[in-house]
């Protein structure tokens, strides 16, 4: 049994299109760095590599000096004099700090590829392009491309726990931890370096948000020798590390009798510890904040507000120039299911928007796309354009907690792009999510986005092949949120598969609708959270409706939903005035969101003049039919693709088909008891 893990969309396959390889060796055949520099060393180690395995040439890498005569690619840093004499002042002005430029020169017929950056970061980042385009066969005698990443911030976020395990992980154990200690082999982190700064990633946190236990302890010499060993990986791919801590440290860690923001001795001794952690790690990024949330201290157990304590930890860390990004994930979750006028998707908004313009300039508040968790749907928060003086970072969630668990196909791209594209109003027309999150819309310096991995050890780091898309997607999306996902899936399709064209067509249909199947046959229409307590697995209607965390649907015999209108609980309210009215009336609300902003009738009229009802049958029959779709279109590839991940994936869909019937039959059988009201096509659905 093959134990060795794949290297998703790096797993270079070799080139046989002699044409092409005859085109590009001249380009290729030496690299030159320009002046001798660790990390940019390993860029061009990188591109070798690269290159071994693409086109099976052993380029020798020159360091220092670049002969006129000879040809190949250069690589260096804007400003070096080499450099200068194939780029012009134009050009060198539009590259940013992580961008690069890449460029093919034809001198006295001689080929020469520049790749430029101002930083190292910009280089390496260069040169998994490079590859992938030559990957790709771009024409390289018309090269020309300078990039810019967007955001500032793009970060993934690992809910991994010291003990090996992994928070809503749902591919194996840690990369990072095993038994309450930093693994020793250094080698899979490497190469998951490697896939994340080949998709644009700039920093991570390597520890779950709930910080518990050992994990309190990273922030202390117990463990910071051994984190900047990983650090220093990561450094050579251009992320940075960063870290979840716990805001009681001082008392868990310090001894301290109290973690009161305003204390000067907590004050002093975050300090001290802050100052600690950067002789360890001249780079660290910063610290994530999961605070007064879900059973997590934070400043509220002192009375103090959100804007105190993140701040605090802001001044100990600006300094050095670390961030703080604090969650607004904080809601009350001991709820009681009696009370009506608790609305939770009103509560990052009513904690977090009278702090706007509080928060120190290198504080980030990291936001859940929707008001509530992560659902298969719901509407963008309204702190999105809420808050116009506060730097934003959107949470995405890239593992699959209530979208199928890796064992369903769901692709996100599509919904991820839905919400980068919402338009907030905040500053008139054109205030969209994206222009937030990359900075540009409040001019801020300090934006970006947040991605919950969705890897773990196993052979293929996803569980799922196909939700290593996903991982792709959130990177090339946090890069330049501009761009289409069909471009993006369809590239990840080809390096990932090769250029087969059945290959493309069928998995690129596979992704594109697998978020629109899975909503149709779990929870449509705004509904969410019908699923498993705990685990959130599986259907099961009733499982949070008397629970305490305030996600209700309150079904009853006549109606479904939470009318969250302003004449509602009045979260409708947190919208800017374009949207409250939209999402107000009943008529005007867009169809997908129907059941999170309304309390509707089972005999209501869809636009399509279905009752809901109806469309509620319908949706579920329809989507478990559509899991066959992508059965068959799966199957034609059937000697098209590795024969490991094909059969790893036949089998998942096996699985999701057995898991969406399953899905069907409980949602449906729970509306029809409650209302008596049969199917109009006759289909079964069990008493
Ligand atoms: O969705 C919930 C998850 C928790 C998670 C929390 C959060 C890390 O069920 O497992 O905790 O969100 O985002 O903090």
């Amino acid at each position: 049994k093959n134990t060795q893990y794949t290297m998703c969309w790096l797993d270079y396959k070799r080139c046989e299109d002699e044409n092409y390889i005859n085109k590009v060796l001249p380009f290729i055949s030496n690299i030159y760095i320009v002046e001798n520099n660790y990390y940019i060393r390993n860029a061009a180690l990188e591109l070798k590599e690269g290159l071994r395995s693409v086109f099976g040439i052993d380029p020798i890498i020159q360091t220092n000096s670049y002969p006129d005569f000879k040809q190949g690619t250069v690589i260096g840093k804007l400003g070096n004099d080499v450099m200068e004499r194939f780029i012009s002042k134009t050009e060198r002005d539009k590259v940013a700090d992580e961008g690069f430029l890449i460029k093919s020169v034809t001198n006295d017929s001689k080929s020469i590829i520049v790749l430029a950056a101002k930083s190292e970061s910009g280089i390496i980042y260069g040169v998994f392009e490079l590859i992938n385009r030559l990957r790709l066969k771009s024409d390289l005698s018309s090269l020309n491309i300078i990039e810019n990443p967007k955001a500032a911030l793009r970060i993934i976020n690992h809910w991994d726990n010291m003990d090996g395990s992994i928070e809503r992980g749902y591919a194996g154990d840690s990369i990072f931890f095993s038994n309450g200690r930093i693994k020793k082999s250094l080698k899979r982190i490497k190469d998951y370096a490697r896939l994340l700064a080949s998709t644009g990633i700039n920093g991570i946190v390597i520890n779950n948000v709930n910080v518990r236990g050992k994990a309190v302890w990273l922030i202390t010499p117990k463990f910071l020798p051994q984190l900047s060993e990983i650090a220093e990986i990561f450094r050579l791919y251009g992320i940075k590390l960063y870290l979840s801590i716990n805001f009681a440290s001082p008392i868990y860690i310090g001894g301290l009798s109290t973690a009161d923001p305003l204390d000067p001795g907590v004050i002093r001794w975050w300090q001290d510890t802050v100052k600690m952690i950067y002789t360890y790690i001249p780079d660290f990024g910063g610290f994530l904040v999961k605070a007064d949330s879900e059973f997590n201290p934070g400043p509220y157990v002192y009375g103090r507000s959100h804007a105190d304590g993140a701040n605090m930890l802001a001044k100990a860390l600006l300094p050095y120039g670390g961030i703080v990004i604090w969650r607004a994930f904080v809601y009350n979750c001991l709820q009681d299911w009696r009370d009506t006028k608790t609305d939770r998707a009103k509560a990052a908004y009513d904690n977090f928007k009278p702090l706007d313009g509080k928060f120190l300039d290198n504080v980030v508040l990291q936001i859940k796309y929707g008001p509530m968790d992560f659902q298969v749907r719901e509407p963008v928060s309204p702190l999105f354009g809420g808050m116009e003086k506060t730097n934003q970072m959107i949470e995405f969630q890239i593992t699959q907690e209530y979208t199928g668990q890796q064992i369903h196909l769901c692709y996100l791209g599509t919904l991820w792009k839905e919400i980068l594209e919402f338009d907030t109003y905040c500053k008139g027309e054109g205030s969209y999510v994206k222009r937030i999150v990359d900075g540009s819309l409040f001019g801020r310096k300090y934006c970006g986005f947040a991605g919950v991995s969705n890897i773990g050890n196993s052979i293929n780091w996803t569980g799922h092949d196909l939700a290593q898309a996903n991982l792709w997607t959130f990177g090339r999306l946090a890069w330049d949120p501009d761009r289409s996902v069909e471009d993006i899936a369809k590239e990840w399709i080809l390096l990932t598969f090769g250029d087969d064209k059945k290959v493309l067509e069928n998995i690129l249909w596979m992704l594109l609708n697998s978020h629109r199947i899975y909503e149709k046959y779990t929870t449509p229409l705004g509904l969410g959270w019908m699923v498993n307590p705990g685990h959130h697995y599986g259907p099961n209607p009733e499982g949070y409706e008397y629970s305490k965390w305030g996600t209700y649907h309150r079904a009853d015999t006549k109606a479904i939903g939470v009318d969250r209108t302003s004449k509602g609980t009045g979260y409708t309210l947190q919208y800017h005035s374009h949207w409250q009215e939209i999402f107000d009336d009943m008529e005007k609300c867009p169809e997908e969101l129907l059941l999170f902003f309304h309390r509707v009738p089972y005999t209501h009229r869809l636009k399509s003049g279905k009752t809901l009802i109806q469309f509620m049958y319908d949706s579920h029959f329809e989507g478990a039919d559509e899991v066959d779709v992508l059965i068959q279109k799966w199957e034609e590839l059937k000697g098209k693709i590795d024969e490991n991940i094909f059969n790893r994936v036949s089998e998942r869909l096996k699985m999701q088909k057995e898991h969406a019937i399953e899905w069907r039959d409980v949602i449906n059988t729970y509306f029809y008891r409650k209302t008596g009201i049969p199917d109009e096509k006759g289909r079964v659905i069990y008493p």
